[in-house]
């Protein structure tokens, strides 16, 4: 029983071989994990826009690679020294990490823990990568690699949560819920009674919503191009929905408008640079704050009227909704478990892992919010 935890797995993964190539379903090996590292037997895994990111380069990824990152499974062995997790342990693999010991770990007001993989390092900590496929080493993706049946993954990258916990609902707190969820309540800091903007109506506009809604938002303005979004966002908070191509005026200035000047709090959860502009420019000129959620397109630079700053307003950012993962995760899944949060409205699709390639033609369709993959 010892040794067979300890050898390599073959198993189905979805490598990307290169940019703007569509994800293709593989065998891979899987190697055991080493010192300080942990094997995990995936059970359902979400689809984010970051992972079509990966195949633009709008994220960057060092190819070839196994993407995914939102997702439950089980430990299914663990290197020398591991002492967090242990075999069978439900667990939630970690975009960010939270290695204890880096500066941003070590303040009680940051998350950005330094081992996070956001420049497409692929690799961990050794500097090896632990899939090979045809032969060939395949990278990890933001320390998670969760299209995979199979992954490895550093200690700090995984967290334990109850036992109980259904996988294909409480994958979405590896991304899309604590990121949208953690925005508006750590960063944004919503107020009871405020008026607030989201713009992008994805599984992370949604999570805002939600997070908005629980702090007491008197209203919640949906902002997307895609009107089909519209009921998922009412049926989670929004109290009304705007299609700027509606418009020939900015945004800005209708919901200037629609709230004689008074947007609390804005949210930019696209990844656009001109929606986030359009998004500080809405919220108040004095004592509005908008928060940037989407991921901003790699190696790129924006231009902005300082005077939107200057003012007084708040322009802020997190990733990750600002949540220390490896505390706060098993904190949000028992808050789910006591029924605070609903993600049924997120979930549109559940499919068998073979169909991955729906999935992304639906996301890119506009038709789906999540799609959680099943092994
Ligand atoms: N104006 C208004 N809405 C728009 C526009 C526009 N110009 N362009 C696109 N949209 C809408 C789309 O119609 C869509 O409904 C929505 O924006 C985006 O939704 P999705 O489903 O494509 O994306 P999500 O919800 O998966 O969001 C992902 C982000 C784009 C926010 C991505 O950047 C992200 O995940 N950022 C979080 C950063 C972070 O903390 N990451 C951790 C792991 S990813
Ligand atoms: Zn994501």
């Amino acid at each position: 029983m010892f040794l067979l935890f300890f050898q390599v797995i073959k198993c189905k993964a979805a490598v990307l071989w290169g940019l703007k190539q569509p994800y293709s379903i593989e065998e891979v090996e899987v190697a055991p994990p080493k010192a300080y590292e942990v094997r995990i037997k995936i059970l359902a895994t979400g689809i984010c826009r970051t992972d079509n990111n990966a195949t633009t380069g709008a994220m960057p990824a060092k190819f070839p690679v196994i993407g995914g990152h939102e997702a439950t499974g089980i430990v299914e062995s663990i290197g020398e020294g591991v002492t967090t997790v242990k075999p069978g342990d439900k667990v939630i693999p970690l975009v960010v990490p939270q290695c204890g010991i880096c500066s941003a770990c070590k303040s009680p007001n940051s998350n950005y823990c330094e081992k996070i993989d956001v420049t497409g390092r692929g690799v961990l900590s050794d500097g090896t990568s632990r899939f090979t496929c045809k032969g060939k080493p395949v990278y990890h993706f933001m320390n998670t690699s969760t299209f995979s049946e199979y992954t490895v993954v550093e200690e700090s990258s995984v967290v334990k949560i109850d036992a109980a916990a259904p996988p294909e609902k409480v994958c979405l707190f590896g991304c899309a819920f604590s990121t949208g969820y953690g925005a508006a309540i750590n960063t944004g800091k919503v107020t009871p009674g405020s008026i607030c903007a989201v713009f992008g109506l994805g599984g992370v506009g949604l999570s805002i919503i939600i997070g908005c809604k629980a702090a007491g938002a008197s209203r919640i303005i949906g902002v997307d191009i895609n009107p089909r979004k519209f009921e998922r966002a009412k049926a989670v908070g929004a109290t009304e929905c705007i299609n700027p191509k509606d418009y020939t005026k900015p945004i800005s200035e209708v919901l200037k408008e629609m709230t004689d000047n008074s947007v609390g709090y804005t949210f930019e959860a696209i990844g656009h640079h001109h929606t986030m502009v359009e998004a500080l420019a809405s919220c108040h000129m004095n004592y509005g704050t908008s928060v940037v959620v989407g991921d901003p397109p790699a190696s790129s630079m924006l231009t902005y009227d300082p005077m939107l700053v200057f003012t007084g307003r708040t322009w802020k950012g997190c990733i990750f909704g600002g949540w220390k993962t490896k505390n706060d995760l098993p904190k949000l899944v028992a808050d789910y478990m006591a029924k605070k949060f609903d993600l049924d409205h997120l979930i549109t699709h559940v499919l068998p892992f073979n169909k991955i390639k729906d999935g992304f033609d639906m996301l890119n369709k506009g038709e789906s919010i999540r799609t959680v993959l099943t092994f």
